[in-house]
C-alpha cells in the first residue's frame, strides 16, 4: 500500500516506466487457480485488451473463501433499513459464504450456467448482493439493472444480452413510497422472450402476480438449496457482468468487465484511494445497480475483507438527517458519497448534522460529477469537521474503478479538483485538433494513453459501437467525452462533460463551466444550463437556478447572476434567461437530466421521451409551468 506522497510519486513512476511488471506485482496478492503467462496485450486501434491472459481464478475466492481462515466472524455486510425501526443486518464471511453458495445452487437449479446472463432488479438488500456474488460463483454474468428503472429501459437491457434468468422483488421501500418491482417485471417480460425463470424475493409483502412455470418465490427456492458450492474457475478475460450506462445519443450501451483485471484494480483502488485499515467500517452510498456499487460496495472492500455497509434507504428520510444518524450508529470510518447528495444535505438546516455524533469518521469521498467548491467545503466543515480528507474521485462506468483521485490524507487536495493519476493511469489531455497539450497549465478533452486492468472490453454485442465511440475521437486513445484542466501543479479537475457543448455567437461554451460559475453567487444551490436556439447567436444560454432561499427580487437576482457570470467566463456566458426553480430533473444516480431541459428551453414540451429513470418527475412539471 502506498503510505506517503513519496511512496505514490516512486509507484506512480513505476507503473508509468514498467506498467508489466507494476501490475504483475500487484496482482500476486490474490487467489489464483492458475498464474498468468502474460501480463497484458493490447491495441488500442482495434481496439483489444487482454489483462492476465491465461490466469484463472473466481473472483468470490477472493472476496469470501480466502478470508474465512482470518476473518469467518467479522462482518462483511452491514445493513441498514430504509425504516429506521427495522433492525439492521450483520452478514459474516461465514454467512455470506453460505448465502452466496445457496443462491449459487438455486441458480444452477434452474439451469443456469457459465456464460449465462443473469438480470438483477433488486432493492438495497444483502441477497440482492448474495446474488450478484452468486453469479460470480457459477460463472454467470450478472447485468444489474437499477430498480429505478422503467419497464421498458429493463426489457431493452434483458433482450440486448439474453438474460436467461432474472432475480427480482415483489416490491422495494424508498423512503415512505414502495416500489412495484414484480409488476414492473412482469410488464417488461411480455416482451423477454429469452427469460425463462424469474425468482422473486419477499422484502415488502405486496401483493403480486406469480405466473405458473415462470414465477418461484426466493424463500421457497433457497430452502432446499445447499450451502456449499465449489466455485467455477474462470480465465481472466471471461465476462465478469455487464453494465448499462446511458450513451449521449441511442441505446444504452452494455459495458463489458472481465474478471482478472477487473479484481486487481478494484481491490488496489479501493485500499489505496481510501487509505482502508484493518477493521474500518466503509459506506458507499451508491445504489449497487450502479458501477459505484458494484466496485466498491462489493468488490473493492469485500476482496480487501473489509466491512462494507449497505443502505436500503434515501438521504431524506425519514428526514434529512438519516445519513448522519447511519454514521453514528454503525461508527462508519470512511463515508462515500455524491455531490448532489452533498447539495442537497447541504441545503437542510445544520441541525440535522449536529444533532448526531460524527467522529468516527475519517475519511470522506466524492463520485459521480465534479463537486463544486462550496458543496466541498461545507462537507469538510461540517461532516469532515476539518479533519477529514476528501477524496474527490473521477471515473466512469467504462474505466471500472476510480483513475484520478487523492489518496486519502497523502495526497494534498484542492477543493473541486481530482487532484492526481493513480498509479497505472496515464491521462493526457488533448486539444480540438487531436494534439496532446504537454506542460502543466492547459485545458482540453481528456484521453487516457494506456490500458489499465479494470478498463471495459467492448460494449456487449456491439464492438463497432465501442471502437466509434471511445477509440476513434483521439486514434490510439481512450477518449473520455469529458472536459478537463490542468493546474500549475499538475493537479486535474474534470471539467464534465463535453457533449454539452453550447455554442453561441460561434464561441463554445460548456455549460458544466457556466454552472460553476453561476453556483458561485452566494444565493445559488445549483444550476443546471441548456442552449436553447436563438435568432442572432445561433445558440443562447439558458439557467435554471435553484436558490437556497425563495427568491422575492427575481429581477435583482438575475442581474447579479449575470454579472457573476460575466466576471468568471466573459460576456459572452452570460446567461440569456434565468428560470428560478425548486429542483433539478435528476436520475437516481444524480446526474442532470439535461435533455428534459433541453427540450424546456427550446419550448417543446409535448413529448419529453422517458422520465422514468426520474428521481421526482413533479419537478418537471413545476419547470414546464414556469419555462420563459
Ligand atoms: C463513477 C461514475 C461517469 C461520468 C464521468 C464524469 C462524471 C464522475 C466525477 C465526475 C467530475 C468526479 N460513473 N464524474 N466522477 N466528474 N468529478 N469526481 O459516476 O459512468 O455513471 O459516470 O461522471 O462526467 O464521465 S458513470
Amino acid at each position: 500500500m502506498v503510505t506517503s506522497f513519496k511512496k505514490y510519486q516512486e509507484e506512480y513512476q513505476k507503473s508509468i516506466i514498467t506498467p508489466i511488471d507494476f501490475w504483475d506485482h500487484q496482482a500476486q496478492h490474490f487467489v489464483w487457480r492458475r498464474k498468468w503467462d502474460k501480463v497484458l496485450n493490447y491495441d488500442f486501434h482495434k481496439p483489444e485488451v487482454q489483462w492476465f491472459i491465461g490466469g484463472k481464478l473466481n473472483i468470490t475466492e477472493n472476496c469470501i473463501d480466502r478470508h474465512l481462515p482470518s476473518r469467518a466472524h467479522q462482518t462483511a455486510i452491514l445493513w441498514e433499513s430504509n425504516d429506521p425501526a427495522e433492525p439492521s443486518r450483520r452478514i459474516t464471511y461465514q454467512e455470506l459464504a453460505k448465502e452466496v453458495n445457496r443462491v449459487a445452487n438455486m441458480l444452477k437449479a434452474h439451469g443456469v450456467f457459465k456464460g449465462d446472463r443473469v438480470c438483477i432488479y433488486m432493492p438495497m438488500v444483502p441477497e440482492t448482493a448474495f446474488a450478484i456474488l452468486a453469479c460470480a460463483r457459477i460463472g454467470a454474468v450478472h447485468s444489474v439493472v437499477f430498480a429505478g428503472f422503467s419497464a421498458g429501459s429493463l426489457a431493452d437491457r434483458i433482450n440486448d444480452c439474453g438474460c436467461k434468468v432474472v432475480l427480482t422483488a415483489d416490491g422495494a421501500f424508498r423512503g415512505d413510497k414502495k416500489i412495484e418491482l414484480k409488476s414492473i417485471v412482469d410488464e417488461a417480460l411480455k416482451n423477454c422472450p429469452s427469460v425463462k425463470t424469474c425468482v422473486v424475493l419477499n422484502r415488502t409483502k405486496l401483493n403480486v402476480t406469480m405466473r405458473a412455470g415462470r414465477d418461484f418465490w426466493w424463500h421457497d427456492q433457497i430452502k432446499t438449496a445447499s450451502d456449499f458450492c465449489v466455485a467455477e474457475e474462470m480465465d481472466s478475460e471471461d465476462l465478469l457482468f455487464i453494465l448499462y450506462t446511458s450513451g449521449s445519443t441511442g441505446k444504452p450501451k452494455g459495458m463489458v468487465h472481465t474478471c482478472g483485471g477487473y479484481m486487481v484494480y478494484t481491490n488496489y483502488t479501493f485500499k489505496n484511494v481510501f487509505q482502508y485499515k484493518e477493521g474500518q467500517t466503509f459506506w458507499c452510498t451508491a445504489d449497487v445497480g450502479w458501477i459505484t456499487g458494484h466496485s466498491y460496495i462489493l468488490y473493492g472492500p469485500l476482496s480487501a475483507g473489509a466491512t462494507t455497509l449497505m443502505f436500503e434507504g434515501v438521504p431524506s428520510w425519514p428526514d434529512m438527517g438519516r445519513f448522519w444518524h447511519v454514521v453514528e450508529k454503525h461508527k462508519v470510518n470512511i463515508f462515500y458519497t455524491a455531490p448532489t447528495a452533498i447539495r442537497s444535505l447541504e441545503k437542510a438546516p445544520l441541525s440535522f448534522v449536529e444533532k448526531y455524533d460524527l467522529s468516527s469518521l475519517q475519511v470522506l469521498g466524492s463520485v459521480g460529477e465534479p463537486i463544486n467548491e462550496e458543496a466541498w467545503h461545507w462537507y469538510d466543515k461540517n461532516i469532515g469537521k476539518g479533519k477529514c480528507p476528501i477524496v474527490d474521485t473521477w471515473w466512469q462506468t467504462e474505466t471500472g474503478g476510480i483513475m484520478i483521485s487523492p489518496l486519502a490524507g497523502i495526497t494534498k487536495t484542492k477543493p473541486a479538483f481530482a487532484t492526481l493519476p493513480l498509479p497505472g493511469v496515464q491521462p493526457a489531455i488533448m486539444d480540438e485538433s487531436g494534439r496532446e497539450l504537454t506542460g502543466n497549465l492547459c485545458e482540453g478533452r481528456l484521453a487516457i494513453k494506456f490500458p489499465w486492468p479494470s478498463m471495459a472490453r467492448t460494449i456487449y454485442g456491439d464492438h463497432q459501437r465501442f471502437k466509434d465511440t471511445y477509440f476513434s475521437t483521439f486514434p490510439g486513445r481512450y477518449f473520455t467525452g469529458d472536459g478537463c484542466k490542468r493546474d500549475e501543479d499538475g493537479y486535474y479537475r474534470i471539467t464534465g462533460r463535453v457533449d454539452d457543448i453550447i455554442i453561441v455567437s460561434g464561441h463554445n461554451l460548456g455549460t458544466a463551466e457556466i454552472e460553476s460559475a453561476i453556483d458561485e453567487h452566494s444565493a445559488v444551490c445549483e444550476s443546471a444550463v441548456v442552449g436553447f436556439p436563438h435568432d442572432v447567436k445561433g445558440q443562447g444560454v439558458y439557467a435554471f437556478v435553484v436558490t437556497y432561499d425563495p427568491v422575492h427580487e427575481e429581477g435583482h437576482l438575475r442581474n447579479e447572476i449575470k454579472d457573476v457570470v460575466s466576471k468568471i467566463i466573459g460576456p459572452i456566458a452570460k446567461p440569456d434567461k434565468i428560470q428560478f426553480v425548486s429542483g433539478l430533473p435528476k436520475t437516481r444516480s444524480g446526474k442532470i437530466m439535461r435533455r428534459i431541459l433541453r427540450k424546456i428551453a427550446e419550448g417543446d414540451v409535448s413529448n419529453l421521451g422517458d422520465t422514468t429513470t426520474l428521481l421526482d418527475p413533479a419537478v418537471v412539471d413545476e419547470i414546464k409551468r414556469g419555462a420563459m
